[in-house]
């Protein structure tokens, strides 16, 4: 059966723009916050309704589709067969809670392992990212236009100052030199957008040790769609239900970023 993804892209940009109204609204309310993993491991009650809001209509509308959720509420995802929804219903959370801003809901759909829709909305920007995979990457309807080469010592990239510390799988002192090395650094803390800021060219790379397949599903269709390059710290494809690490950039600065990680 050919399955038109265009259509599906527009039911999810319709149910992303609904939820996205919903985390708007909440933040004028008080917010249940509480702890995972550590203390800075946060997840509020907007993460937990917004994924069974996705999980309710994907479930009514396309039953023989599966869920991966940040917060669990879907399926056991061992394998990429079939198609998967890989849901972030909050991608920075510390941000939606401490700055209100700076946070995105994240929607990819993949099909036997591969990536086919993309979906990233800023709602305090109102900026909705999208691709269907093979017909380009917008912004609220508005292609973004293929990335040019560049290089680190003209480029901006976004890295986590935790890693300057310690982390087994970052050596900190390339990490310091690729800091010296680049025109500029920043840290946003939401992959989502991180990874979408670097396909519209606002960043020039990112890396991060570790993320989960709903942090970077949707960004990677949109990157590819882009030009841009998106890989593991070993210049692998990425795995899209497995944990790993994650370089993405525009060409010629991708190459310059995996030997920093090496
Ligand atoms: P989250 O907000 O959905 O948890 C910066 O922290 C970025 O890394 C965010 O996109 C965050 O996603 C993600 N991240 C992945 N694993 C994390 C973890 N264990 N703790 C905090 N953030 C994590
Ligand atoms: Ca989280
Ligand atoms: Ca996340
Ligand atoms: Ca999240």
């Amino acid at each position: 059966m050919r399955v038109g993804w265009r259509e599906v892209e527009e039911k999810a940009q319709e149910w992303v723009r609904e939820a996205g109204a919903l985390l708007l609204a909440s933040l004028k309310e008080s917010l249940v916050i509480e702890t995972k993993t550590n203390a800075s491991d946060l997840v509020t009650n907007m993460d937990r309704h917004i994924e069974k809001y996705f999980i309710e209509r994907i479930q009514r509308t396309y039953p023989t589709h599966r869920v991966l959720g940040e917060e669990g509420y879907g399926d056991e995802v061992a394998s990429a067969e079939g198609t998967i929804w890989m849901i972030d219903p909050i991608d920075g959370t510390m941000n939606f809670v401490h700055q209100k801003r700076n946070f995105a809901i994240s929607v990819g759909v993949y099909h036997e392992g591969e990536g086919m829709i993309g979906i990233i909305y800023d709602p305090v920007h109102d900026e909705m990212y999208h691709a269907v995979r093979g017909e380009g990457a917008y912004c609220n309807g508005v292609r973004i236009a293929e990335l040019q080469p560049g290089n680190v010592a003209e480029g901006v990239i976004a890295v986590n100052a935790m890693w300057l510390t310690e982390n087994p799988k970052v050596n900190a002192e390339k990490m310091a030199a690729l800091v010296r090395e680049a025109r500029g650094t920043r840290s946003y803390g939401c992959a989502a957008l991180e990874i979408v800021y670097v396909a519209t060219g606002r960043l020039d790379g990112y890396l991060t040790p570790r993320l989960s397949p709903w942090d970077f599903a949707a960004g990677a269709v949109i990157i590819q769609e882009t030009g841009g390059i998106i890989t593991t710290f070993a210049g692998r494809a990425l795995d899209p239900v497995q944990k790993g690490s994650v370089l993405v950039a525009r060409p010629g600065v991708h190459p310059q970023l995996l030997e920093y990680v090496k």
